[in-house]
């Protein structure tokens, strides 16, 4: 019998300027990555629709976050980068799982919570429906693993939800079809269609908080620009913001149980952990005891030098739209293969007249 091969699936909305975030939680794991494992990255364009239709620079967007992955030192010979809405498989297999899926698992999700608000009524279908689609991104390619921030957490507990539901479903025509896979979950050896995907969320950055305010997430969405740092923001802007970042008056704590109670200082911990890669212990073995204007320019050096030479190759490569489109097409067409072959199968599982 065989067993899943590992395969990493993970993708990035083009709704606005990517941020320290998206790059501490996604983009660096994305680029370590690819050494190790056949990767597939997307810049999830028809997600981008559940919370805005019209869009003025949809396509201007989307360029943008490729020519981000390229600029992070992805290499698209290696890795699968394309564009969701080039592959319609994901769409098919979304419809698909929308009727795996329940309604009640979707009401539950906080991203729906926080996103719809108060007029739940009045949000798009799309926006209730998008960890289905987010399930299909990954589980057309059958992927095994998802590098994420821990803001995706609650949306890949809901992908194994459906992985499961599809595989109990369908169990005997899938052993039928002879399309079973061994898997292992906890003690037991199990058979399905598709992987229980797990997530990648790991080291000192899962969730960046932002620089206003140490409770919320670090969001492109969030109307104060202060609250983040773009990638396509200059040395100069890195360093304000830095400066000008929340903090409390105490000096940073000698212990990490010093940070209860203090999330701006824990966050700038952690992000100097993350972009140094080192531990928070490190961080504080050499920081604990001093004040933040000490800290605070040594944070911003780290950033600017990481994030310069990002900034810099992304305005490189931005400027040759030819080439960014060339990588988008080009693995549009190598991820469609995958797709296509995966949702062949699954007609046939389900047992569409479709061939
Ligand atoms: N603050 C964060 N810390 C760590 N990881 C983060 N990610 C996002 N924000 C943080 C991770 O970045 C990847 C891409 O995210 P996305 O573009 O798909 O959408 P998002 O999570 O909705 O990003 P934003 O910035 O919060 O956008 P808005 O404001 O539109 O909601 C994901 O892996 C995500 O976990």
């Amino acid at each position: 019998m065989s067993e899943f091969k590992q395969l990493v699936f993970s993708g990035v909305q083009p709704t606005g300027n990517l941020h320290l975030g998206n790059y501490l939680g996604a983009l660096q794991k994305f680029v370590a990555l690819q050494d190790s494992h056949d990767c597939i990255y997307c810049v999830v364009d028809l997600h981008s629709l559940t919370a805005t239709l019209v869009h003025d620079d949809l396509k201007e967007q989307t360029r943008s976050i490729a020519a981000a992955f390229l600029a992070c030192g992805l290499d698209p010979e290696k890795n699968i980068i394309f564009n969701q809405s080039r592959v319609p498989q994901h769409a098919e297999l979304a419809w698909v799982f929308n009727c795996v899926a329940r309604i009640g698992w979707m009401n539950r999700m906080t991203q729906f919570k926080d996103k719809a608000g108060k007029d739940r009524e009045n949000a798009s279908l799309g926006l209730l429906a998008y960890p289905s689609l987010m399930a299909a991104d990954i589980l057309v390619y059958r992927a095994t693993h998802v590098p994420v921030g821990d803001d995706q957490k609650q949306h890949l507990e809901l992908t194994r939800d459906i992985a499961q539901k599809f595989n109990n479903d369908f169990s005997h025509r899938i052993a039928e079809l002879g399309y079973g896979v061994e898997m292992q979950v906890g003690e037991e050896a199990v058979n399905g269609f598709f992987p229980l995907t797990e997530p990648l969320i790991e080291g000192s950055a899962t969730r960046v908080m932002s620089l206003r305010d140490g409770t919320k997430k670090m969001s492109k969405s969030d109307p104060s620009d202060l609250s983040r740092i773009n990638l396509t923001d200059d040395a100069d802007t890195i360093v304000r913001k830095i400066r000008k970042a929340k903090t409390d008056p105490a000096p940073l704590p000698g212990d990490i149980e010093g940070f209860v109670g203090r999330p701006e200082a824990d966050n700038l911990v952690g992000i100097y952990a993350a972009l140094a890669g080192i531990s928070r212990e490190k961080v504080i073995a050499e920081f604990g005891g001093k004040q933040f204007s000490e800290f605070k320019p040594a944070l911003a050096e780290l950033a600017v030098e990481t994030l310069a030479p990002i900034n810099a190759e992304m305005r490189r490569i931005s400027a040759d739209l030819g080439y960014v489109d060339g990588v988008l097409r080009e693995g549009g067409e190598r991820a469609r293969q995958r797709a296509e072959e995966t949702m062949k199968k699954v007609y046939e599982i389900v047992g569409l007249l479709a061939d």
